[in-house]
């Protein structure tokens, strides 16, 4: 009972703390804030924290001893937070905007705090997964270890519990750990002294949080609620004499995009298309024409489009009922939400009989790529206040702070949603590291590194050993500014979940350079080869011209010397 009551004054200080900083740059001015409650059981590990420490903290955070925040670490150990956002694809990125030759291009950033991340460090801009999918792509980061040696080849597995992990060595290297938000491996996170994690994909709103010490309810937006959490750790939970990482993970922009604060962005005004959204996928190979991830025809009108009565039938549209309970909406956040979408959806009721297919994709599109940005600004304002945070106790500068997604998007290229595959929409992760005090401002990065190499990164940067099996290489040179020679010519790619698992993509894998990408799709017996330099946007594949026929075989020799290199034998039927 003391526990909570002091927690509670703690908590009322920082409040009144984060009052007095409001106007810090890193803080959007125009999140509005929602008008609902926000109820917490704040339950930490007894073990893990003592009531002498957590007095201790908030002496300290009082003003009664300065600046505890910095002793405990040094350039050899600093801090580490990574934000591995769900989705978050680098069209969506003001720091990516300038340099992508394909897909959306956006009249406005819609992170600015993000932006400000990569400004005040290095920004990769070839950076790629290894699996487009969640689960592998998280193992991944986890292990330094492609999906074939790590286990998680699919969404279907879970992450064996047997696996030594990253956090699991900085743990033993007298690092305090942590992991909240998004965690979706199935088994219990290991390797962290706390956790509060979604269950599964977890909902949008009023989430049921998995903590080391139980199930907590939480209520207001996800989005919000993951730093709330992530803050309430860094105050009172984390033991100042130790260097920290925490996994910062968002749920959000995954599907089915429910803002929160957010909700009202974007009503007066569309946003642009990408080039490609009626491309009809002329010059791709079999695959493209069996997906079914399109906006226009996969995209349902209550769960996706927040459309509550089917424009073609005037009845209730399916799986509204879902999204309420789903979400465990109360009448006055389904109301708000409600009210964001019914001019928009009023529109479509009244003129769906005269829209053509074209017309209706166009209305689909809108409402998809504001609702994903909405989410995306939600994200960045969350981000500006965990960096807020960071600066207002003196941690920034020796916070390597590492903002990824877990893998690319489609935001209308091909006239698609989701990712899964090679292209470059889906396969390129935005990742940017900023470390005022290791690394120096406005980098702009262009070898090809991989989700893969963030493990063995991880572990260097703190000084401990990088183990033999992981598959990575460390980037700390590339995080120099330095350019190893020897540095890798190309990224090996693979995808398992093939139909008829959802949006039935077909297995695959392939090759990309910095100018081409080779696929093979086993399962149809054909290939697909892109001149990225003439064809960014991926839609004429140019496998079995003559005048690529040397590069072609090239780019196959390098597949075969790649899974030799990796032992991926998973192809060899
Ligand atoms: C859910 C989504 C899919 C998505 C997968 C995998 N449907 O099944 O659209 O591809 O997750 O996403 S949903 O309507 O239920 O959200 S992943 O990021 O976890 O790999
Ligand atoms: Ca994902």
């Amino acid at each position: 009972m003391q526990l909570r009551l002091e927690s509670a004054a703690y908590l009322f200080y920082c409040k009144l703390k984060e009052k007095k900083f409001s106007k810090n740059i890193w803080l959007s001015k125009t999140t509005e804030k929602m008008n609902i409650g926000y109820l917490k059981t704040v339950k930490f590990n007894h073990n893990s924290i003592s009531k002498a420490t957590l007095c201790l903290m908030i002496l300290f955070s009082m003003g009664l001893h300065k600046s505890h925040a910095q002793s405990n670490t040094s350039v050899d150990s600093p801090n580490i937070i990574i934000m591995y956002s769900d989705d978050h694809t680098a069209q969506s990125i003001g720091a990516y905007q300038n340099v992508l030759r394909y897909g959306l291009k956006l009249d406005h950033t819609p992170t600015p705090n993000i932006d400000r991340l990569a400004e005040g460090g290095i920004r990769f801009y070839n950076a790629f997964v290894t699996n487009s999918i969640c689960k592998p792509s998280r193992a991944v980061l986890l292990t330094g270890m492609h999906s074939h040696k790590n286990g998680v080849l699919t969404n279907g597995e879970s992450i064996s519990l047997d696996l030594e992990t990253f956090p699991m060595i900085l743990q033993d290297n007298g690092y305090q750990t942590a992991m909240i938000g998004k965690w979706h491996l199935g088994t219990e996170p290991q390797g962290f002294d706390y956790y509060e994690v979604l269950y599964g994909q977890g909902p949008y709103y009023n989430p049921t949080m998995r903590t080391s010490n139980g199930d907590v309810d939480r209520h207001g937006h996800t989005t919000e609620i993951i730093t709330e959490s992530a803050l309430e750790w860094m105050r009172l939970g984390r033991e100042p004499d130790k260097p920290f990482m925490m996994i910062y993970n968002h749920k959000a922009p995954h599907r089915n995009w429910l803002p929160g604060p957010a909700l009202n962005d974007y009503q007066d005004r569309d946003l642009p298309e990408p080039s490609t959204l009626f491309y009809d996928y002329s010059g791709l190979a079999t695959a493209a024409h069996e997906q079914d991830m399109e906006i226009g025809t996969t995209m349902s009108w209550a769960w996706d489009l927040k459309v509550p009565i089917n424009p073609a039938t005037g009845e209730p549209s399916d799986g509204w009922e879902n999204l309420i309970e789903r979400n465990r909406l109360t009448d006055e956040q389904l109301q708000r939400i409600m009210n964001a979408y019914a001019e928009d959806n009023e529109y479509l009721y009244e003129n769906y009989d005269q829209m053509s297919n074209q017309d209706l994709l166009r209305w689909k599109y809108q409402r998809y790529v504001k609702d994903y940005l909405r989410v995306i600004r939600e994200v960045d304002d969350e981000v500006g206040k965990m960096i807020a945070y960071l600066e207002r106790e003196n941690l920034l500068d020796n916070t390597i702070v590492v903002y990824a997604g877990d893998q690319g998007f489609f935001l209308g290229e091909n006239g698609w949603f989701d990712k899964r595959w090679i292209y470059e929409e889906s396969m390129r992760m935005p990742l940017i590291v900023h470390w005022p005090e290791g690394i120096d401002a406005g980098i702009a990065n262009k070898n090809l590194v991989q989700n893969l190499d963030l493990a063995p990164t991880v572990l260097d940067l703190a000084g401990t050993e990088i183990p033999d099996r992981m598959q990575g290489r460390s980037m700390v040179p590339l995080l120099k500014g330095e350019n190893p020679e020897d540095w890798r010519d190309a990224v090996y790619y693979h995808y398992y979940e093939g139909p008829p698992r959802v949006h039935e993509v077909a297995r695959h894998y392939g090759v990309r350079t910095d100018r081409y990408t080779l696929v093979h799709y086993p399962d149809h017996n054909e290939w697909e080869l892109f001149d990225l330099e003439y064809d960014p946007d991926q839609i004429n594949s140019v496998y079995g011209e003559p005048d690529y026929a040397e590069v072609q075989q090239q780019l196959k020799n390098r597949i075969d010397e790649l899974q030799e290199q990796y032992e991926d034998y998973t192809w060899n039927e």
